[in-house]
């Protein structure tokens, strides 16, 4: 990169921060509750939101924003949960940004009381791109293999919780589940992390327990 492309690139971060920073603000003082997922494809994000929509609904509501570089498929498998959902489509963009997610607060349901983002799969450029959430969660499925952590640092190191996904898979992937939770908060000691499986159910209750804690501290500091 030239020096010109790089002060660009900072421009375009500085006002991804602002827009953020003023996004969070306000969903915060509305009481909602914004959690960031970042993982690669197919890790399991759109499986994970379908069961926290499962246990959510009987006493809080959720939105989400779904973000892919095509389709609005995983938008469509929200809403059969009865969930209200949009997809924003980069058209190739590699992330979400800030503004992108700010332009849809006013569309946010009264009563709301978490907005989920399924930022798009990859490790890489989402997390340099603050969306204005509370939480990011950073998934990493068993069969992508126990070395992501320490290959993806970023992605690790700015997230606030870890979500290991497909736990049922534990038996016959070689995934050293002490290896990449060791290697993970030795990057962000930190982390808060999960072990879960979204085709068995597992660990989505204590998962679920935490985002609800997380956003009672959050109106308390807003309080
Ligand atoms: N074995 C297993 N497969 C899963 C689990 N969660 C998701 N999958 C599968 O992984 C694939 C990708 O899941 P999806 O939720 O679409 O991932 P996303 O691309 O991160 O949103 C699908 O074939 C899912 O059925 C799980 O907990 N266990
Ligand atoms: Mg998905």
């Amino acid at each position: 990169m030239d020096k010109k492309e790089v002060l660009v690139r900072e421009e375009i971060l500085g006002s991804n921060r602002k827009i953020a920073a003023e996004t969070r603000v306000r969903l915060e003082k509305e009481g909602i509750l914004t959690v960031n997922f970042l993982s690669s494809p197919g890790a399991g994000k759109t499986s994970l939101l379908e069961r926290i929509a499962e246990a959510l609904k009987m006493n809080h509501r959720m939105a989400v924003i779904e973000g892919d570089i095509e389709t609005d498929l995983d938008a469509e498998r929200i809403r059969k949960k009865g969930v209200p959902a949009w997809q924003i489509t980069t058209g190739g963009a590699c992330h979400l940004e800030a503004r992108m997610v700010a332009r849809l607060i006013p569309e946010i349901p009264p009563e709301t009381k978490f907005l989920f983002i399924e930022n798009v799969g990859n490790l890489v450029c989402p997390a340099s791109y603050d969306l204005g959430e509370s939480l990011r969660c950073v998934l990493l499925s068993l069969p992508e293999g126990d070395d992501k952590p320490k290959k993806y640092p970023k992605a690790f190191a700015t997230a606030d919780c870890l979500i290991f996904t497909k736990a049922d898979l534990l038996p016959v992937v070689p995934f050293d589940l002490k290896r990449a939770e060791k290697e993970a908060l030795e990057i962000n000691p930190k982390l808060r992390v999960f072990l879960t499986s979204a085709l068995r159910g597992a660990g989505i209750a204590e998962l679920v327990r935490f985002f609800i804690e997380r956003r009672v501290n959050m109106i308390q500091r807003h309080a």
